[in-house]
Parts: C-alpha cells; sequence; structure tokens
C-alpha cells in the first residue's frame, strides 16, 4: 500500500512537544509558529506529542481560525494514549483499566490526604485530574489562574513540593510499576512505566520514516521529554522556547 505522505520530499518525521516547545505554557501557538509549521509540512510528515489531553492540547493549537488535527499529520495527546493520524482516530488507552479500581482508589486516597496536609500558600480546585491514559495531580490545583501559575513555579523551584511529593509516592507505592513525571509549572503526570512519550513511537512504525526528529524544552534525565529525546528511534533536539525552535527549524529544515 502506498504511505498517505508519499507527497512529501523527505521520509522524515518531526515531532514536537507542546508547553515550552511549540507555545508557551497553556497558552495559544502564535500565527508566526503556525506559518512555520505549515511551511514545515511541505517538505516533511509532522507530529505533535503532548503530555495534557486531546481537549487542551487541541485549544493551544487550535488558535488564529485552525483546527489543530487538520494542521499535524500526527497528532498524540497524553503521551500518544490518545492517537490520531491524519484526523483519525487510532487508538486509546485506558489507565483505570489498567490499574484497577482497588489500587487507583487507595493512591487517590493516600494523594489527597498528603494535598490536605501540605502547607502551600494557596490551593485551588482539582487536584488529581483524571484522564484517559493517566492522572494529573497538581498540589496547588489545575483551576490555578496563568499568575498563580507562574507563581507556584517559581515558589517550588526553591520549595521543592513537586520533587518531595513524587519522592514520597515513588517509596509508597514502589509496587505499582508507576512512573511520576514532573512535565509543567503546577503538576506532575502518573502512568504506567512506558507510557511516556516514546509510547507514541508504536503508531509511526508502520511508516518506516528514515529519520525521527523530537523537539522538546523538558529533555533533561526526569523532565517529560526525556524518555523520547534519549530514545534511539529518535534525533533529540533541546529548545529552551517557542522562538528558539523556530530559530532551530528554519536552520536544521532550510525554512
Ligand atoms: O505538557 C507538559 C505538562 O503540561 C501540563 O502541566 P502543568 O499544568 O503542570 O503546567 C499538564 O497538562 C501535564 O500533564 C503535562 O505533562
Amino acid at each position: 500500500m502506498s504511505s498517505p505522505f508519499a507527497d512529501r520530499p523527505s521520509k522524515v518525521l518531526v515531532l514536537f512537544d507542546v508547553d515550552g516547545t511549540l507555545t508557551l505554557a497553556r497558552q495559544g501557538v502564535t500565527p508566526e509558529m503556525q506559518q512555520l509549521l505549515r511551511d514545515l509540512r511541505k517538505k516533511v510528515v509532522i507530529g505533535v506529542v503532548g503530555g495534557s489531553d486531546f481537549v487542551k492540547i487541541s485549544e493551544q493549537l487550535s488558535a488564529h481560525g485552525a483546527n489543530a488535527l487538520d494542521e499535524f499529520d500526527y497528532f498524540f495527546a497524553e503521551n500518544g494514549l490518545t492517537a490520531y493520524k491524519l484526523g483519525k482516530s487510532l487508538s486509546q488507552q485506558s489507565f483505570i483499566g489498567w490499574i484497577g479500581e482497588e489500587k487507583y482508589k487507595k493512591l487517590a486516597n493516600f494523594i489527597l490526604h498528603y494535598i490536605a496536609d501540605l502547607d502551600i500558600p494557596i490551593k485551588r480546585g482539582t487536584f488529581i485530574e483524571f484522564r484517559n491514559g493517566m492522572i494529573n495531580v497538581s498540589p496547588i490545583g489545575r483551576n490555578a489562574t496563568i499568575q498563580e501559575r507562574i507563581e507556584f513555579e517559581q515558589y517550588d523551584k526553591k520549595a521543592g513540593v513537586r520533587a518531595e511529593f513524587v519522592r514520597v509516592l515513588r517509596e509508597k507505592f514502589g509496587d505499582y510499576g508507576l512512573t511520576f513525571s514532573i512535565g509543567g509549572q503546577i503538576s506532575f503526570d502518573v502512568f504506567p512505566h512506558g507510557w511516556d512519550k516514546t509510547y507514541c513511537l508504536r503508531h509511526v512504525e508502520d511508516e518506516h520514516f528514515d529519520e525521527i526528529h523530537f523537539f522538546g524544552d523538558k529533555t533533561y534525565k526526569g523532565g517529560n521529554d526525556y524518555e523520547i529525546f534519549s530514545d534511539p528511534r529518535t534525533i533529540g533536539h533541546t529548545v529552551a522556547n517557542p522562538p528558539e525552535t523556530m530559530v532551530a527549524l528554519k536552520e536544521q529544515f532550510s525554512l
């Protein structure tokens, strides 16, 4: 069968993280980035792989009248646990199906007790966000505003609230087979070992790309881009923010 990407001059896939790479954290894509990605797509196959859920990522990338699903060849939310190829759904994974109600209840109860006892400057709402393929845990709560997020991130750099929380969970639930990944500003993701961003690579195997590039900002050990960045199947690129991504793309792909 011929590839749906036969129109691209190179058999190359370029995958992008979202927050900190294509957009600022939880914000929309700029028109300049959108245009650059459209130019890149004329040359190679492009995809996005974010830790967030589908609704949030598509909100961020659907800016300026665009429909995010139409702008990317591959669209991977929750690390690829929710996956689309050319706008068509490939598959979904179930965290609760994997962990089971009893074990999840113990984990959720422990997390909520731990947060209740945390003395941090402010708390908002939604401390556990239950997703298809993972849970996301936030000590301040996911209802924090953009400003409250920024302040929490600064506070957490010194206080290490999330690092200590994750340490305790790893110790307490060591036999659960879970990965705890601090990827954003106010929270961390919890999912089974192997359900990190490398998970999405299984969805592209059938296209036998010559090269798979990955651009991300949290590519250091412990960051949620680390596994896919250092995977032998990818060529990893570290960027600090969206403007740096644009410079790197222009250089790498002569745009
Ligand atoms: O994409 C990185 C992370 O973005 C969000 O993190 P936070 O709300 O802490 O900034 C979350 O959606 C998280 O799941 C994701 O990994």
